[in-house]
């Protein structure tokens, strides 16, 4: 079985402040993550996470000066995110999960027609040598020479689509997609959402400087990249256990997203 475990920028960083990992978190989720892998041998196991307040709060920064981001930009932005995924990568390391750094930058960037294009071979040989492949979202260069960002849940889409994935897990900050923004307490719970009539809902979640938009900009991407058998699940990385039992098909409060 193969499976995607997306990691919110928000589980493992604190946004409101830059440069900040929780990194008793972090530890959680390494062992809870361990556990899995040593209950299950045969998983393919895929890792993303996302920009939390290292490359949001750089491309921010940027922004704020510039309307567009520049070779200058992409290379700051590249920078940070490589020093949180090193943190990321060296706690799941000492937890003993044989992760591999990609660096997406390296593999991915966007087509002319704004498409995306993922060099996934040396993902696959990672994979079948029993390697935890470790991705993140990036500042990434398109054929057309613009900096973009590319979120790490586009790439999990995407990923998940081209590489046939059984599973794919959004763990994030919040219990799954809600009704209205989360922070409102007319707010309810979805248990299932179908991308179809995802236009029903639109809502902007509050954050401090997040610049690849919220749950629902992201779940849209989602959109075509359903194959059929792929489950996908939306739930809160910061109780502890949920990833766990993600991991392990066990009942979990959080959304299903369906076609
Ligand atoms: O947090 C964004 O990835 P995301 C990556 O998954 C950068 O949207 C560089 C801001």
């Amino acid at each position: 079985m193969k499976i995607i475990l997306k990691l919110g920028g928000s589980v493992i960083c604190d946004k409101s402040r830059p440069f900040a990992i929780r990194y008793s978190v972090l530890d959680r989720i390494a062992k809870e993550i361990a556990r899995f892998l040593q209950e299950e041998k045969e998983i393919k196991l895929i890792i993303i996470h996302g920009g939390g307040s290292f490359g949001h709060y750089v491309v921010h920064e940027y922004l704020r000066d510039k309307r567009e981001l520049d070779t200058e930009a992409l290379v700051a932005i590249e920078y940070s995110m490589l020093e949180l995924s090193m943190i990321i990568a060296s706690h799941l390391i000492n937890a003993s999960i044989p992760v591999s750094l990609v660096t997406t930058h390296a593999i991915a960037g966007f087509n002319q027609d704004n498409s995306l294009k993922i060099y996934t071979e040396w993902i696959e040989k990672l994979l079948e040598n029993g390697i935890i492949p470790l991705l993140y979202g990036d500042a990434v260069i398109s054929k057309n020479n613009i900096v973009k960002i590319l979120s790490g849940d586009t790439l999990a889409w995407e990923l998940a689509y081209k590489l046939q994935v059984d599973k794919l897990l959004f763990a994030t900050s919040v219990d799954g997609v809600y009704t209205a923004s989360p922070d409102n307490p007319n707010a309810k719970l979805l248990s299932e959402i179908k991308l179809s009539e995802i236009a029903r809902f639109s809502y902007t979640t509050p954050s401090t400087f997040d610049v690849t938009g919220g749950m629902l900009t992201k779940l849209k991407e989602g959109i075509g990249k359903i194959r059929p058998g792929m489950r996908v699940y939306i739930f809160n990385g910061l109780r502890e256990e949920e990833i766990y039992r993600a991991l392990r098909d066990r009942p979990l409060k959080g959304t299903v997203v369906i076609p």
